[in-house]
């Protein structure tokens, strides 16, 4: 019989694991599986810590930014002293072979989705309703410049056609590492026999095999880790040389949400008017960008394989960008939002709550307990959320807090569930699962 916690159970024990997880210098992003801070990990974390403390959560994201390369790349990685992940700094060697990247503390040489802006306008606005101005006043003034840069970086490494898509090097930058959607770029990825061995230590540390990625996509993830430090991680000749290049739609909508969130923020803050333009032209590019990728056979928005020369056509929950970010003509957004809440995702009959999962139920590629090829997430849930709200469509919004919440009453605060069962699954008290489970908490 699965438990089912009462709100205010729900939210003690949601601290509880971020205590838990509170190693001093950072909160990590699990206990075991993850024992370091994770960049957009921490932008979800630095949420629901608001809610507790405004100054805690100020702190998180601080720590985040203070680890940012002098390039500007916000690293998908900060490393805490302990050890338990692999691949550690010492794979990475990110500080031996690049001049921007931190010596301490020590970083991975990727990036992943750039949410922060939005984490940082969801702290400041519960800062303020605490009255914790000052708290407000200083998180802003120190975040926003690095998180300008952090934009900047993406446009000037990542844009590589200028059409406004920005484009991944490694399918961990995407932060949904094994979904289908990489399948065919990955499958041009070949690991040479120069490939160091290497132990892998996620296995042991989630109840089956199946949940994580397998040997054979690991391999791949490791070999393109190599091709980058062949190249020191030279931003510019990483994009030139690595077999894996490919225009994120996901990403790109979440950067052109995230660049009209930090223009905001920067007009509340007198930010440079010429920054703040910027970020808004940036903005209306990277939409039109998600928008020319939709499909209209599938209704639904496509990555780009850069290498291949080719759009990807999978039926994952990234198809439906244009909602977070907003650009389709009406009738095309009207039609991706039923689709979202109808049968096929959301209202698929057989789900235990009506979230839609990370691929479609009713797709071949459906694979209900295998991390991204299929689970449910409750992070990605809380994006798609969050943009309905500010879409002002309320009561989508409303019901998708619902079933989350009661998708989480277990208390697991699992990082992925079963979308059929609401069975837990990878690792349990993720922090991120805990904190959103304290947002929607708080807006009830
Ligand atoms: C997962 O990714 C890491 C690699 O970055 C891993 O599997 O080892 C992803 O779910 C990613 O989105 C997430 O940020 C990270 C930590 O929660 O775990």
């Amino acid at each position: 019989m699965r438990t089912s916690l009462g709100p205010v159970q729900l939210a003690a024990s949601a601290a509880w694991t971020l205590s838990g997880n509170d190693i001093g210098t950072m909160i990590t992003a699990a206990p075991r599986l993850y024992p370091h801070m994770w960049s957009w990990d921490t932008a979800f974390i630095s949420i629901g810590l608001a809610h507790l403390s405004a100054a805690r959560a100020a702190q998180e994201l601080r720590t985040l930014l203070s680890a940012q390369w002098r390039n500007g790349m916000i690293p998908h990685i900060v490393f805490s002293e302990g050890a338990g992940y692999f691949p550690g700094p010492e794979r990475w060697g990110a500080a031996e072979l690049n001049p921007d990247a931190p010596n301490a503390p020590r970083t991975s040489g990727i990036c992943q989705p750039p949410v922060h802006a939005i984490a940082l306008r969801r702290i400041v606005d519960i800062a303020r309703s605490q009255g914790e101005r000052a708290v407000a006043y200083d998180l802003l003034t120190f975040a926003w410049p690095r998180l300008y840069r952090w934009h900047e970086w993406l446009v000037r490494h990542r844009d590589p056609l200028a059409t406004g898509m920005l484009a991944i090097v490694h399918g961990w930058e995407s932060g949904m590492d094994n979904s289908p959607r990489w399948d065919l770029p990955y499958s041009e990825v070949f690991p040479g026999p120069d490939l160091p061995p290497y132990v892998r230590l996620d296995r042991g540390l989630v109840a089956e095999d199946a949940e994580r990625p397998s040997d054979v996509e690991y391999d791949r993830y490791l070999w393109l880790i190599e091709e980058m430090r062949k190249v020191r991680y030279d931003a510019d000749a990483v994009v030139r040389d690595s077999s894996f290049l490919v225009g994120d739609v996901f990403v790109t909508a979440l950067f052109a949400l995230a660049s009209e969130v930090l223009a905001t923020l920067g007009e509340e803050s007198d930010q440079p008017a010429w920054q703040i333009k910027q970020l808004r032209g940036w903005a209306r590019r990277s939409r039109a960008a998600v928008a020319t990728s939709y499909d209209p056979l599938t209704g639904l928005a496509r990555d780009r394989d850069l290498r291949g020369d080719r759009w990807l056509s999978t039926s994952t929950i990234a198809g439906f960008a244009p909602l977070l970010c907003g650009g389709l003509p009406v009738g095309e957004e009207k039609s991706q939002l039923a689709m979202l809440c109808g049968p096929d995702w959301a209202g698929h009959p057989g789900l235990f709550a009506a979230i839609p999962p990370s691929v479609s139920p009713n797709d071949v590629g459906f694979r209900p307990r295998e991390y991204w090829r299929g689970p449910v997430w409750p992070v990605i849930a809380w994006l798609f959320g969050w943009a309905f709200e500010e879409h002002g469509w309320k009561s989508e919004a409303e019901h998708l807090r619902t079933e989350c919440l009661r998708l989480a009453a277990d208390g697991s605060f699992a990082e992925y569930y079963h979308p059929l069962t609401g069975e837990p699954l990878g690792s349990r008290q993720q922090s991120w699962t805990a904190t959103v489970v304290l947002d929607w908490l708080h807006t009830s």
